[in-house]
């Protein structure tokens, strides 16, 4: 069986906790493969995994065995809501539930693991829903969580199961040990990429603009510099293509359209208060959608009704 997660740290651990729980079915996990936004895999099998395989913390795809989620926006059509549906009443393990905090959670309840795992869904929770006390201490602060989530993208293949080791011991100290050298070292990188970006930002409305295609794109760093802002748009490289990183203030009160559901009307995805839209071959074209996605969160800012901000989901 292949395990294909999203990925990032919760889609990481939700894998782990996958293939411990196949393990007691004594499924062999063939490999984990991490899977992004704007792969293009709605029919068909995907390249990822030749054989039988699952996904977790991602999109549905009708032919996967298993199925663990909890974004909103993780049916790309009607037809893939409708086939998850149909699964959902015929009894297969299809699990999508857009009110939990991470997909680990989610994992660790359907396998009747909350007790066995308990750092690591709270890890995974803090993670997935940005859950720290400012922009300064996610910046700059040095923590289990934060390493764990700064150096996530930098992580070899080899750290990466060396990290799931850990975490299949709810060891989530272990896995940032793993980690630790690099976290110090991005630390200083941080420092000085911050810096750079001053130049990089701007407001558009309530909305801060940030031209990641020279510097590094970092989150939340526009909000270092514009932290009234409620919601941050970043358009950046990846290895051959543009990007939109569109993201909510989490120390911000301010309620807005849903984010995730919003960038989908452009072929992206993601969260209430985060989503990614990619590839765009050139960067004008994903800064042209930028402005439009500006525009569209500036119409539907308000302040003042915190009852409604939701941050969860
Ligand atoms: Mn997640």
């Amino acid at each position: 069986m292949y395990l294909l997660f999203h990925n990032d740290f919760d889609g990481l651990a939700s894998a782990t906790l996958l293939r411990e729980k196949l393990r007691t079915w004594d499924i062999t996990t063939t490999r984990c493969v991490s899977v992004d936004y704007g792969n293009n895999w709605t029919s068909g099998w995907p390249d990822e995994a030749p054989g039988a395989f699952a996904v977790v913390d991602y999109e549905y795809h009708a032919n996967a065995l298993l199925y663990f989620d909890h974004h909103a926006t993780s049916f790309r059509t009607e037809s893939h809501r409708e086939h998850y549906e149909l699964r959902c009443a015929a009894g297969d393990t299809v699990l999508l539930d857009p009110t939990a905090p991470s997909c680990t959670s989610v994992i660790a309840q359907w396998a009747g693991w909350t007790q066995r795992y308990p750092n690591v869904v709270a890890l995974a929770n803090q993670i997935d829903q940005a859950d720290f006390t400012s922009v300064e201490d996610y910046l700059f602060g040095r923590s289990t969580a934060l390493d764990l989530l700064h150096t996530f993208h930098r992580t070899t293949e080899f750290e990466r199961l060396s990290i799931m080791t850990a975490l299949e011991q709810d060891n989530p100290d272990e896995a940032s040990w793993v980690v630790r050298s690099t976290a110090q070292e991005l630390l200083r990188y941080r420092e000085v990429q911050v810096r750079l970006s001053e130049s990089h930002c701007w407001m558009n409305g309530s909305v801060a603009l940030f031209d990641a295609r020279d510097v590094s794109n970092l989150r939340f760093v526009p909000l270092h510099y514009y932290p009234e802002a409620a919601v941050v748009c970043a358009v950046a490289t990846s290895a051959n293509h543009f990007l939109i990183n569109v993201y909510a203030n989490p120390w911000s009160t301010a309620s807005h359209l849903h984010i995730g559901t919003l960038l989908s009307t452009y072929g992206g995805g993601g969260h209430a208060n985060a989503g990614v839209v990619q590839p765009f071959k050139t960067y004008h074209d994903a800064w042209s959608v930028a402005y439009e996605v500006a525009a569209q969160i500036n119409a539907s800012v308000s302040y003042g009704n915190i009852a409604e901000f939701a941050f969860t989901s």
